[in-house]
């Protein structure tokens, strides 16, 4: 079996302090960093998603005219107003500084007309270089963790697994937005019922 670890949306904007910060979401780093340098152990790839958006995307209330957490329509698509965050090249954008470094960035949401909770595919379908590097690797199995549990992370989760990926969710390397307060844990459950095994980081043999 070949693993990767999937870092999903670390960036400053979904970290305490960020435009759209998720809370709590400070504990999940060190949980992170003790699998990243594991996985360096045995040389397995780390990857990290970056949420990577111009400043004119149309999920930004701001742009959209929405407001923001409220559900409106995107070219025909269900979409939550989001505060503008992870511009490109912007610090908000940037992975959080705490975060060990990763051997590859996946960047995703950079067309201005769809958004892209997946790291695989945008809302609609267009494919983000991650499964062909995967593909490059010979990954077959995935261990998931970063923001949100309840938007970036589902979707990344429930794409590998249609893509026939074993999937490994570390719990208490996630957080979620929770708009209502039992997102996250409905999220969890989503996954599992897909396929995946959630798992605590202490539970993690490798
Ligand atoms: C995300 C909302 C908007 C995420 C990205 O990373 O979960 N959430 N864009
Ligand atoms: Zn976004």
């Amino acid at each position: 079996m070949n693993k990767a670890l999937l870092i999903v949306d670390v960036q400053n904007d979904f970290c305490e302090g960020g435009s759209l910060e998720v809370k709590n979401s400070l504990n999940i780093i060190p949980v992170i960093n003790k699998l990243i340098d594991r996985f360096k152990k045995q040389s397995w790839p780390v990857i990290a998603t970056k949420d990577w958006h111009p400043s004119n995307h149309r999920s930004f209330a701001s742009v959209s005219g929405g407001k923001v957490g409220e559900l409106g329509e995107l070219n025909g698509l269900p979409q939550i107003w989001w505060p503008d965050h992870c511009v490109q090249g912007t610090k908000g954008a940037k992975l959080h500084p705490d975060l060990k470094s990763v051997d590859f960035v996946i960047h995703k949401g950079s067309n201005p007309e769809v958004d892209s909770y997946s790291g695989f595919f945008s809302a609609s379908g267009e494919a983000t270089t991650l499964e062909g590097l995967l593909k490059k690797q010979k990954i077959d199995t995935l261990y998931i963790a970063g923001l949100a549990t309840d938007y970036c992370v589902k979707f990344t989760v429930l794409d590998a697994l249609s893509l026939g990926y074993k999937v490994i969710v570390i719990k208490d390397g996630c957080q979620g937005v929770n708009l209502n307060p039992e997102d996250s844990q409905l999220a969890f459950s989503e996954m599992m019922e897909k396929g995946a095994i959630i798992l605590s980081s202490t539970k993690i043999e490798i």
